[in-house]
């Protein structure tokens, strides 16, 4: 059991249970019943064409749950998960969650600098990773985050084990072992943040069963579908939205992709007969002019999702004629809220919104900037709560003051507008973050890291505007001296350990910033003069 969380007060608990949003079940047990329905339907097929049935899977599962437990990792300890998209993360993920540990997901992309946040902020007693990943050595990173974060005993490894524990080695002969509270946390995500380090989140046994299990049902999961895992197996939207979970619930076949190329991802879907599968707006993007030159067989494709930042109406127009399939837009957060364009919506609906919220249950606000509701159809922020929507972030009190209203809406910092039909349309963004094609970078985050270089006085982080990622990251500096390049700096921030989707992509010098009224420096302003400067650019 894990402390420190902020739970559901318990009178909207009961209700959450009594209306049957909250089934009272382990998150595991999505496997074990599709297990024991139909144990030799094929549950996992990787890249090489291994498969593993759900027999197969569920036993991995349970070996890998007894093999932690014998090496001291049990009940509450939570277990940061750094693994690419492979059969050891799904075995390892169900592992965990059997011997009552609670899984840290982290990207593949994550770095020193985030690693030892997380683990230092979870209180992680282990760290899982890949030996190598593309040209990477995982190793070595592990040895810097077990220096750094002492409570991090055990290092387990995919792969070449150097002096730690090789997963593979984590394997036993299955024991009955206790069952979860379905109330208790099952999983931390992480958020794409707004602050200085990363946050947190935590969702429960019971909110994220029902995260999947509806998901699963607004995508029409069944034993037939086929999905592709393109995305990061750690990211929100290709784990549970409906996802290599939802897909699982619904006793389909997970089939996972080292990467979203489409030389990989085609050639996956042509070979497995894909029907559905995730991805964020630059990966569409490029799939939609890939179809020009590979001649893959992507006719068993019945469903895109693509969501994690906005699809213009343009590409969203062009998925259905260049693909041959049905699109869906998804706007979700790790933090819960999840909007579909659901599969009977006429087209404008699905060209034009990213979607209304999943649940009956789920309560949508929208807000000015003083926290009064806006008039029906106009833009303002979006605040929400619901039965799978997080009412704090782990271990951040401070933070959550801030994150939530006093009735515990999540301040979602989306700009958004709803039109009579309760579908979503995004318009813009109200927190300090780039999203660079769906990849979050917190600007506070990423100021701190530059702060830090001798050469530099002061620093503010923007986005820009660009044609394939939605946005990308501009760090305007005031320097000290002879300010440092784009590359330089970049060399920097590797150096200290930041993931590379975070580096800036442009480097931009000014004497002083602009500042509002109230003194603080004037992101919009920025904004505007590096979008005027690549318009001039051309
Ligand atoms: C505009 N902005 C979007 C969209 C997310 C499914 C899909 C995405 C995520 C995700 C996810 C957007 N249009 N269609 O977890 O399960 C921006 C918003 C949002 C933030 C959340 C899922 N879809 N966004 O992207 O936790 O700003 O989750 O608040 O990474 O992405 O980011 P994240």
């Amino acid at each position: 059991m894990l402390d420190g969380w902020v739970r559901w007060p318990e009178p909207l608990a009961q209700r959450y249970r009594t209306e049957g949003y909250w089934a009272g079940r382990p998150l595991d047990r999505l496997l074990r019943d599709r297990a024991r329905q139909a144990p030799e339907r094929i549950a996992l097929v990787d890249a090489e064409g291994n498969r593993w049935t759900y027999a197969e899977l569920d036993l991995r599962a349970d070996r890998t749950a007894a093999g932690l437990r014998r090496a001291g990792i049990g009940s509450g300890d939570r277990v940061v998960v750094q693994l690419p998209n492979t059969d050891a993360f799904v075995v390892l993920f169900f592992g965990l969650l059997r011997a009552g540990a609670v899984p840290v997901l982290t990207l593949p992309a994550h770095r020193e600098s985030e690693l030892v946040h997380v683990a230092e902020t979870a209180g992680a007693i282990a760290l899982a990773i890949p030996d190598t990943l593309d040209g990477f050595d995982h190793r070595p990173l592990a040895r810097a985050v077990r220096k750094a974060v002492p409570s991090v005993e055990h290092v387990l490894v995919a792969g070449d084990p150097a002096e730690f524990t090789a997963l593979a080695d984590v394997d036993a002969e299955p024991v009955p072992l206790p069952e979860p509270d379905p109330g208790d946390v099952a999983v931390l995500l992480l958020s794409g943040g707004t602050t200085g380090k990363p946050k947190l989140i935590p969702r429960t046994h019971d909110d994220y069963t029902y995260n999947v299990r509806a998901s699963a049902q607004v995508c029409g999961l069944d034993e037939s579908t086929v999905y592709l895992v393109v995305l990061p197996t750690a990211h929100n939207f290709a784990l549970a939205c409906p996802g290599l979970l939802g897909t699982l619930m619904a006793g389909g076949t997970v089939v996972l992709s080292p990467t979203p190329s489409p030389d990989d991802a085609f050639a996956l879907i042509e070979r497995e007969k894909v029907t559905i599968t995730a991805v964020v707006p630059p990966i569409a993007l490029l799939w939609l002019d890939a179809v020009e030159w590979e001649d893959a067989d992507l006719s068993s494709l019945a469903l895109l999702q693509v969501g994690g930042s906005k699809l213009g109406a343009e590409p969203a127009a062009r998925v259905g004629p260049a693909l041959g399939c049905r699109l869906q837009q998804v706007f979700g957060m790790a933090e819960g809220l999840l909007n579909y364009t659901r599969l009977n919506d006429p087209a404008e609906l699905v060209i034009g919104t990213q979607g209304r919220p999943l649940s009956p249950a789920d309560e949508v606000r929208v807000v000015d900037e003083d926290g009064h509701d806006v008039a029906p159809g106009e833009t303002g922020e979006l605040l929400t709560r619901g039965p799978y929507t997080l009412r704090g972030y782990y271990r951040a009190a401070e933070h959550n003051a801030r994150s939530f209203t006093d009735d515990g809406f999540y301040r979602t910092g989306d700009l958004v507008r709803v039109l009579p039909t309760g579908h979503l349309i995004v318009e813009g963004r109200a927190k300090d973050q780039i999203n660079r094609g769906g990849d979050k970078i917190s600007a506070e985050e990423l100021e701190n890291h530059i702060l830090a270089h001798p050469a530099v006085h002061d620093a503010a982080v923007v986005g820009m505007p660009d044609a394939t990622m939605g946005e990308r990251t501009c760090a305007y500096l005031v320097p000290r001296g002879q300010a440092p390049t784009q590359r330089e700096l970049a060399a920097f921030l590797t150096e200290r350990g930041v993931a590379a989707y975070k580096l800036p992509d442009r480097v931009e010098q000014t004497d002083a910033f602009p500042r509002t009224s109230v003194g603080k420096i004037d992101k919009k302003t920025l904004g505007r003069r590096i979008a005027e400067r690549l318009r001039a650019e051309g």
